[in-house]
């Protein structure tokens, strides 16, 4: 049966008639112990979801939900490593990679517990060599810049975490990221480059991924024309992978191979080798850290009742407004600039996992699934789009996130920053009505015709719901932490979205598309078999080549990879 058809669900459509009639401003003033009831503490974070649209009772319903859903036996199930990715047949088992070693789990015949614990011990003997200066170029040099050549998942999780954890590097290798198959990204990334010194980490789960490849090459032929000799490769390339035949038919050695598995699905790789560029830059055992506070996320996740789950309540609220208030984005906003990837991060993870529309029995579903997710870091975003959350016509939750150390105490910026954070959610929350902005007003010396035309532009209407998520101190283990908090948020919502949070379809399309756009692009012959927009566009490309305006050089293209 449609989830939207239960009880558990007509009982929250019934409930949200109620709420509507609710200020969050009155719930505060008729409960003094809102916060307490409505707050959670856990080891170094704080979750404060008292700004919310909700009673207990809300609550209970939303769990009710979630137990309806059989969140529960599924989480038992992920952890467990039953084949949860039915659609791609395969274990979703992010969490074993940071499960302190020695527990026995069987996966195609493998114990991965010691697959798990040979790669980190590979892992922490290469960071030890380059960190340390003994893995030389073939120059004899030492390493200076790591470039970590990867797309989605291979890319968005390591470089969030090693701009997150900046103050934590040991400052003694640089690291850069190359994603976007737009030569710039590349060339503008080489031009600050040493070849004598530079250590490329091709990661990719595949190996077959056009961008990531087309870039590899661009990086080989670059280091080529420096090193001149093929063997050097051995010394300035290493790749992640779960697929070691393409990785030596790439020309890098197996030995320089960092593996890891299918049931690692790409945006919950981090963890894993493709961790390696966040190992390097940070060393391992700021890396172990980072793995060590997800762990404890993890047990959280795992053995607290519901009622007192970081993620899972995070994740019924974001349901209770995505589908019972018709919310479809859901904004994120660090008041930390060394968070200022997170939002895009955060984007792949949720979007990517539940942008679906058919349920597990493949049946098109019959309410909304994941929200659009977004956000800059504060105070930046309150000078760009916050006119939005406080005044517009939709209503838009938001998650604030907040260190209360600074890596950085110059002067009263801290404060200043922590004071505008406050300020924002209680604004979001609190409003200020007719009555409020009427004094203000007249207060203001302001006539009467003035107050009249003034007043609707100045009422903040309040209500806007929002979680604040503290933190003591961003360092690798709370960041480790964060991440898995949020990795179990998108996974308890697609349990009780019944989807499968854990293929990703929607992406193929698009790619498949572009491998029969390419060689028309090349081709000689006016292009007439798309319909008359995409034609359009590619014969303008196609003639602006040939009028010889680009300089593309022909080099071994990936195009033809299953
Ligand atoms: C993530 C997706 C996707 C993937 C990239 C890169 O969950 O699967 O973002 O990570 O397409 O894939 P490769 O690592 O195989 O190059």
């Amino acid at each position: 049966m449609d989830l939207s058809r239960s009880a558990a669900w007509s009982a929250l459509v019934s409930h949200k008639h109620e709420i509507d009639k609710l200020h969050i401003r009155e719930l505060f003033i008729e409960d003094d112990a809102r916060f307490d009831r409505f707050s959670i503490s856990w080891e170094d974070l704080m979750l404060d979801y008292s700004k919310n649209r909700i009673t207990s009772h809300t609550l209970e319903l939303l769990l009710d939900l979630a137990r309806h859903a059989g969140l529960e036996n599924m989480r038992r199930e992920m952890f467990d490593g039953k084949t949860i990715n039915f659609t791609e047949h395969r274990s979703v088992l992010h969490t074993a990679l940071r499960r302190p070693p020695g527990f026995s789990l069987q996966i195609d015949g493998l114990d991965i517990s010691v697959e798990i614990a040979d790669v980190l011990s590979q892992m922490k003997s290469c960071c030890e060599r380059v960190i340390s200066g003994k893995w030389k170029g073939y120059t004899g040099r030492a390493m200076t810049d790591i470039v970590n050549i990867g797309i989605g998942g291979s890319d968005l999780g390591p470089c969030m975490v090693t701009e997150a954890l900046r103050p934590f590097a040991h400052g003694r290798l640089k690291v850069h990221f190359v994603s976007n198959i737009d030569g710039t990204h590349i060339s503008e990334t080489l031009k600050k480059l040493n070849p004598e010194t530079t250590l490329f980490i091709i990661a990719s789960k595949t190996f077959t991924t056009q961008e990531t490849l087309t870039n590899a090459i661009t990086a080989r032929n670059w280091f080529l024309t420096h090193a001149r000799v093929e063997s050097h490769i051995a010394k300035h390339f290493v790749a992640v992978s779960t697929n070691l035949e393409k990785v030596v038919e790439f020309g890098i050695d197996e030995a320089n191979m960092f593996r890891f598995w299918d049931w690692v699905g790409g945006r919950y790789s981090l963890w894993s080798s493709i961790g390696l560029s966040i190992a390097l830059y940070l060393g391992f055992d700021r890396f172990q850290e980072l793995l060590n506070g997800a762990y404890a996320m993890d047990e959280h996740f795992l053995h607290e009742p519901l009622e007192k789950n970081i993620p899972v309540l995070l994740a019924v609220l974001g349901i209770w407004y995505n589908n019972f208030f018709e919310v479809s984005s859901h904004a994120v906003i660090p008041y930390d600039q060394y968070l200022h990837r997170f939002p895009a991060y955060l984007q792949q993870l949720d979007m990517e996992s539940n942008g679906k529309r058919v349920n597990r029995q493949g049946i098109t579903v019959e309410y909304a699934t994941g929200p659009v997710i977004w956000g800059e870091p504060g105070t930046n975003s309150q000078h760009a789009f916050f006119q939005l959350l406080h005044q517009g016509t939709n209503f838009i939750p938001a998650d604030f996130i907040v260190p209360l150390k600074t890596q950085n105490p110059v002067g009263e910026h801290h404060d200043i920053l922590l004071a505008n954070c406050f300020a924002q959610t209680e604004a979001l929350m609190k409003g200020k009505n007719e009555q409020e902005v009427r004094h203000e007003l007249e207060a203001a010396g302001c006539d009467p015709s003035e107050i009249t035309a003034l007043l609707p532009h100045k009422v903040f209407p309040g209500n806007r719901p929002t979680n604040t998520i503290l933190i003591n101190e961003l360092n690798p283990y709370t960041l480790g932490s964060l991440i898995a908090m949020y990795e179990h948020k998108v996974f308890v919502q697609g349990i009780i979205w019944e989807v499968n949070s854990f293929d990703q379809w929607g992406v193929e399309l698009g790619k498949q598309l572009a491998k029969a756009i390419f060689p028309e692009i090349q081709g000689k012959q006016t292009v007439a078999t798309h319909d008359s927009s995409t034609n359009a566009l590619i014969n303008a490309y196609r003639e602006y080549r040939l009028k010889g305006k680009t300089s593309a050089s022909p080099q071994l293209s990936f195009f033809d990879e299953p």
